[in-house]
């Protein structure tokens, strides 16, 4: 792991700071991520799951898969690089700063590390609602999507939908705003365990970097965006975040 002496004295005095993360921070405490080797698309295609018409061709099953991550999530814990980038947010907004972590992720791992200016691009693994008439799920309803029952409104009876933003979707429009200002206004970006495949989250750091700031990824491989970058701090995230913020 190595980092350069601009990154810290950068981040040691930025007034903006913003960050972006994705499945590869949430990796070191148990969650698979999705394009690594062993990661979720391995075993699922994405045109598969993480589409509205694959949920429609075959509720069960996608209801299912999404029911087995929300247990995995439950059964884990934020991990250091959560932490240190909660610390950062404090050490930022102490001193005055402000500070937005944009994440891709869907397990709340964020927010239970103590994370408070957060936002969530593609929604929470942790909520679902009715893709009829939009209510928001009960209890029983997930109860019956974990028993492998197909999870349909008691309202209304539609079917029951996670959270999540899909393929084709739109991302939620305040949580995207806030993004996009905080990468405009930053000093210093950090973009954490994301391949950078997927739009408009993997435009923000690119963003960050058009509008002045400096730009440093955390990651053990460079991501699809990293030649556009300032700097890649190669490395896992739960070992170059406390190290950084430190
Ligand atoms: C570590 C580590 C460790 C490992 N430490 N690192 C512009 C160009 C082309 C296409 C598009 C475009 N704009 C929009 C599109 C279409 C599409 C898109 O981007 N497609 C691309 C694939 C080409 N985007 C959309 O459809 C988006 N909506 C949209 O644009 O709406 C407007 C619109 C509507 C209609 C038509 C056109 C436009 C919605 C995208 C929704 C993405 N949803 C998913 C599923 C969420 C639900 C769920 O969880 O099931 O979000 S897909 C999946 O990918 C998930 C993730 O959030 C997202 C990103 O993945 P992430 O986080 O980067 O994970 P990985 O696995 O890819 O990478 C992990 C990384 O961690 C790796 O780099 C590792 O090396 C690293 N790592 N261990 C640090 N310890």
């Amino acid at each position: 792991m190595l980092f350069s002496t601009a990154l810290v004295q950068r981040l040691a005095t930025a007034r903006h700071v913003g960050v972006l993360t994705g499945a590869g921070i949430s990796a070191e405490s148990g969650v698979p991520t999705f394009r690594d080797p062993d990661g979720l698309w391995q075993q699922f295609r994405p045109e598969e799951l993480a589409n509205v018409e694959a949920f429609l061709a075959n509720p069960t099953l996608v209801q299912g898969w999404y029911a087995h991550r929300r247990q995995v999530v439950e059964e884990v814990a934020p991990n250091p690089g959560h932490e240190a980038l909660a610390e950062l947010e404090r050490l930022v907004v102490a001193r005055g700063g402000s500070f937005l972590l944009a994440t891709q992720n869907v397990d709340g791992l964020h927010v239970r590390a103590g994370s408070e200016h957060v936002v969530e691009l593609h929604g929470s693994l942790l909520r679902s609602h009715c893709i009829a008439c939009e209510r928001p799920a009960s209890g029983d309803n997930t109860g019956a999507i974990a028993r492998g029952e197909p999870g349909v409104c008691p309202a209304c009876g539609g079917l029951i939908r996670p959270d999540v933003v899909w393929f084709g979707e739109m991302l939620p429009e305040e949580p995207i705003h806030r993004a996009e200002q905080s990468a405009l206004d930053a000093d210093v970006y950090l973009s954490v365990g994301t391949s950078a495949v997927v739009f408009p989250a993997a435009g923000l750091p690119l963003t960050a970097r058009a509008a002045g700031a400096y730009v440093a990824e955390v990651n053990p491989e460079p991501s699809a965006i990293a030649h556009e970058l300032d700097e890649t701090v190669g490395g896992r995230a739960g070992d170059v975040l406390p190290a950084l913020v430190d």
